[in-house]
């Protein structure tokens, strides 16, 4: 069957929020299923056997089950086409895509993990967990600096067109405003911006909106200070 059904396992405001941008940006018809992992529901037997790692996103294609933000986000992108949430494979602009999402997924997010959930890495030995925060929290002021610099002066981190890295990036924006961080973080002008003119987009509402009607979620107010482009 084509387009697949398509079920999205969700958290609100967890990296999952990604995905569920690009269904929505995708004008596919989807499911959402929030399991939240504040309530431990993604450890519980009947997800286990939807996602064994026990973790968001997952997405159901029909009777298979995709996992891995990355994965999920450039599938999504590909079953619509015509919504240009990717570059087309063979592209150089392809090939910087996977080279932020894949950025993104095991150095960004792994960071924000290791203040979040220290016990991941570190155990349960309360001086190995302020080590591995203490840690992750000056490598985070290092990451959004490097996030800055690999935005450059674009609109978007492809360029001038919306895609699903803009979707990924939206999420790890709305996380550096988390009160478990324990440092000020540097100004991020470039990053702000992006989310700013991110949140501009209907789709990108809709998700937030729906996530926020599980659980209310806090949303930075510089999302409302959208920049003017730079000519
Ligand atoms: N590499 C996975 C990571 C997924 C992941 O860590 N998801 C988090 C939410 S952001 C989760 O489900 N955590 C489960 C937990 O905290 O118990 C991806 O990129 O999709």
């Amino acid at each position: 069957m084509f387009p697949p059904s398509l079920t999205l396992y969700y958290s609100p405001k967890a990296c999952s929020l990604a995905s569920h941008i690009a269904l929505q940006e995708s004008g596919l018809s989807y499911n959402a299923v929030c399991v939240d992992i504040r309530k431990g529901d993604n450890t519980k037997s009947d997800y286990l056997i939807i996602n064994p790692s026990g973790s968001v996103p997952a997405l159901g294609v029909g009777d298979a089950i995709v996992t891995e933000s990355q994965a999920i986000l450039t599938y999504i992108a590909d079953l619509s086409p015509e919504s240009e949430l990717i570059p087309c494979p063979g592209t150089r602009a392809r090939a910087r895509a996977h080279e932020w999402m894949n950025w993104i997924s095991s150095t960004l997010h792994v960071t924000y993990r290791s203040i979040f959930k220290p016990q991941v890495y570190a155990g349960e030995d309360p001086h190995a967990i302020a080590e591995v925060r203490g840690h992750a929290n000056k490598k985070l002021g290092k990451m959004l600096l490097e996030v800055e610099s690999r935005l450059g002066h674009s609109l978007y981190a492809l360029g001038s067109r919306f895609s699903v890295v803009d979707a990924y990036l939206f999420v790890f924006y709305l996380w550096s405003f988390d009160e478990r961080i324990g440092i000020d973080l540097p100004l991020r002008p470039r990053f702000e911006a992006l989310a700013a003119r991110t949140w501009t987009r209907t789709a990108v509402r809709a998700a937030v909106a729906r996530e926020r009607a599980v659980r209310a979620y806090e949303l930075p107010t510089s999302l409302d200070r959208v920049p003017e482009a730079k000519t």
